[in-house]
């Protein structure tokens, strides 16, 4: 990828996107290519078709996708399996079929199956059932994987997956219906503390574990890749090409009741958490094993107590003027 290269960033509105964005411009790159929701609707096979003809990118960072929580994930199952095949079926084909040099498309930890042993290898995907709340989802990154490999091995294309842990950051999802956990217990935390209220509820039994990664890490390591890997050194045995996804997390995870903790602590709120068990827990533990990409020369560098004051920080400025 050269400075003048021109890049396509389908998602750049979004956690990662943006944090991708922001890292090519500060790293100099300046034909960086966006389209907002209402100029080019991804779910729409022509419109992303005219795009791809007119525009001709060389580099697609595909971030673009439908996302949630675990609850939106298990109510919005329709949405979540219909939206993201098509973008993705978009997306990656259109790429294909005008000479894309490289794609990076983003998964997520959830593809592996529920019970995986920890941590989680790519070579466990597909191994055995999912967990059931983000079926759909996690279904819908499956067939983006397969789909991204099987044009390599068919038309030769350069297509690489990614597999990130649980993500936060700047432009984060601060719906306390839809969005992840993080952001949740932080806004939830924060608004305690200002209104002075004495509990915080939690969902779920506070015991499952969760890794977590700084968007703007996932943004250095997806970076990393499109300017140092290609599918061919993902290859590992040539009888039987599969699992050539990269897993991206910190290999550290915690409870969701120690991250309740160490947000409280960073906010300063001296009140109690009430767990509300009606909710669901979901996958108990998702470790990612990060030794790939670790041998592939890339580590995280935001330790998660930065990482959380740094978006504290953020959310300040946004939402508490
Ligand atoms: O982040 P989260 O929604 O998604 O929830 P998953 C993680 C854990 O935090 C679950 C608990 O055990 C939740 O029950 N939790 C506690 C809360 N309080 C809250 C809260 O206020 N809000 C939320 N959202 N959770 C998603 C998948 O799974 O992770 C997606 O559904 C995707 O497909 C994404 O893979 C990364 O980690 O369980």
């Amino acid at each position: 990828m050269q400075k003048g290269s021109k890049i396509y960033i389908a998602g750049h509105t979004g956690l990662v996107g943006s944090a991708i964005l922001r890292h090519l411009q500060k790293n100099g790159y300046q034909n960086i290519i966006t389209k907002t929701h209402k100029e080019l609707d991804l779910t729409n096979q022509q419109e992303v078709k005219n795009f791809f003809e007119k525009e001709k990118p060389e580099y697609v960072f595909l971030a673009a996708a439908k996302v949630g929580g675990i609850e939106a994930n298990n109510t919005y199952r329709a949405d979540f399996i219909y939206e993201n095949l098509q973008i993705q079926n978009n997306v990656i084909h259109q790429s294909y079929l005008n000479n894309v040099k490289k794609l990076l498309f983003l998964g997520s930890s959830c593809i592996y199956p529920k019970n995986a042993p920890q941590p989680i290898k790519e070579e466990y995907l597909l191994s055995d059932e999912l967990e059931y709340t983000n079926e759909p989802y996690a279904i819908a990154k499956i067939a983006g994987i397969k789909m991204c490999e099987s044009y390599n091995l068919q038309y030769k294309t350069n297509f690489i997956s990614v597999m990130p842990t649980n993500l936060y950051g700047e432009n984060d999802n601060f719906d306390l219906k839809t969005s992840h956990v993080l952001p949740a217990l932080l806004r939830k935390i924060h608004e305690a503390k200002v209104k002075n209220q004495k509990h915080v509820e939690i969902w779920g039994s506070g015991n499952p574990k969760r890794e977590f990664l700084y968007s703007d890490d996932m943004a250095d390591a997806c970076v990393f890749i499109m300017e140092n890997i290609n599918f061919q050194d993902l290859i590992k045995d040539k009888s039987e090409i599969r699992n050539t996804h990269i897993n991206i997390g910190t290999g550290e995870d915690l409870t969701i009741k120690e991250l309740a903790n160490l947000i409280k602590k960073i906010i300063g709120f001296e009140g109690e958490f009430v767990f509300d068990t009606t909710k669901p827990d979901g996958t108990m533990r998702k470790l990612l094993d990060v030794n790939k990409l670790s041998k592939l020369g890339w580590k995280h560098k935001t330790s998660l107590d930065n990482g959380i004051k740094k978006m504290y920080d953020w959310y300040l400025k946004i939402y508490d003027k």
